[in-house]
């Protein structure tokens, strides 16, 4: 049973935002200073270096893109928000809905139930290179049931919800007047107003000895010290936020944007004035798993690890890491959080 701990945001007025300023200029315009809700940090928007040329290639090269400013939840949505969501509307999630068989030519038909990915520790060392040795479909997995038939969210409030697929956390999005961050959008926020760092609080991932996210620490997947304080997701806010007043934006849970996944990203362009603004990613069909040709499922971009990361096999608790995500997946350790833009050339149309 799942007590509600945390009062949503709901829609209310939108404040005017100003536009873009310079290299992560705050525009000291006294009408963005109030945010639309309790939960909400403004982003104050600028210039700055996206991606990293020092870790996977996938987040190269380094480039210079400029968002305008938003407003960003503090923290991923929760499930006791998210119970909320669904108590007030009767949505259904995709884990909770049959597959169509259709789009998943060859599955054995226990594959097609509802249900989502589970992850489950191994008993010792595996074949890393084969994800299926601790991701299980689960049928029956879904949000409220995390770990399938017999789990449930007691003592999990406050916990990010996860097992929602792209058009759940967009759903929930529209649901509460807000929007989903572009990957830039993201990326920017996570950074806090550092520039080009390898965490969302610096170079050094564990100064002082500190731990400053949920990620894994031990050998994955089979052993899980938790030093840390989790082994499997943390309360939201457990760790200190960034610049930005925001939680959680390196570990925990990996996070939702609205890019179609790219294999790189774009160069500069040869004017360091034409810096590209608000991108919005790649078209679609750039998206698709070269790995899996016959699986028609696209892939958005996910930004910023999850307790699943361990430096021995996925090191992306940074800013710059990116993973791609087929749209129709539930995960345990996907979530996502929300944004809102103000101007109207800033809106989304996705
Ligand atoms: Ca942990």
């Amino acid at each position: 049973m799942i007590y509600i701990m945390v009062k949503p945001s709901r829609p209310g007025k939108m404040r005017p935002l100003p536009r873009a300023g310079g290299n992560n200029a705050v525009t000291g315009d006294a009408r963005i200073e109030v945010p639309p809700s309790e939960d909400m940090a403004l982003i104050p928007g600028g210039t700055f270096l996206m991606g990293a040329d020092n870790a996977y290639r996938e987040e190269r090269p380094a480039h210079r893109v400029s968002v305008d400013p938003f407003w960003m939840d503090l923290s991923t949505v929760t499930n006791a928000q998210f119970f909320h969501f669904v108590s007030d509307t009767g949505y259904v999630t995709v884990a909770e809905r049959p597959l169509d068989p259709l789009m998943y030519p060859g599955a054995p038909p226990e594959m097609l139930k509802p249900g989502a990915l589970v992850f489950r520790m191994t008993q010792g060392p595996v074949d890393t290179s084969n994800i299926a040795n601790w991701w299980h479909w689960t049928p029956g997995a879904q949000w409220r049931r995390p770990e399938g038939p017999g789990s449930d969210l007691e003592g999990r409030e406050n916990h990010p919800v996860i097992h929602v697929a792209y058009e759940d956390a967009q759903a929930y999005a529209e649901w509460s007047g807000k929007q989903l961050p572009t990957e830039a959008e993201w990326e920017f926020a996570a950074r806090g107003g550092l520039e080009g760092q390898d965490f969302v609080w610096g170079d050094e991932f564990s100064p002082d000895g500190a731990f400053l996210a949920n990620t894994w620490q031990g050998p994955f997947p089979w052993r899980n010290f938790a030093s840390d304080g989790f082994a499997g997701t943390a309360p939201v806010g457990s760790y200190p936020a960034n610049g930005y007043g925001l939680f959680d934006m390196a570990g925990n849970v990996w996070q939702w944007t609205t890019d179609w996944w790219s294999a790189r990203h774009e160069a500069d362009p040869e004017k360091p004035c034409c810096a590209p603004r608000n991108p919005r990613g790649p078209a679609m069909e750039t998206s698709f798993d070269p790995m899996q040709p016959a699986i028609r499922i696209p892939r958005r971009v996910v930004k910023g690890g999850s307790f699943l990361c361990a430096p021995s096999y996925c090191r992306r608790y940074r800013p710059a890491a990116r993973h791609a995500q087929m749209v129709d997946t539930g995960m345990s350790h996907i979530g996502f959080r929300c944004i809102r833009r103000a101007t109207p050339s800033h809106q989304e149309k996705e």
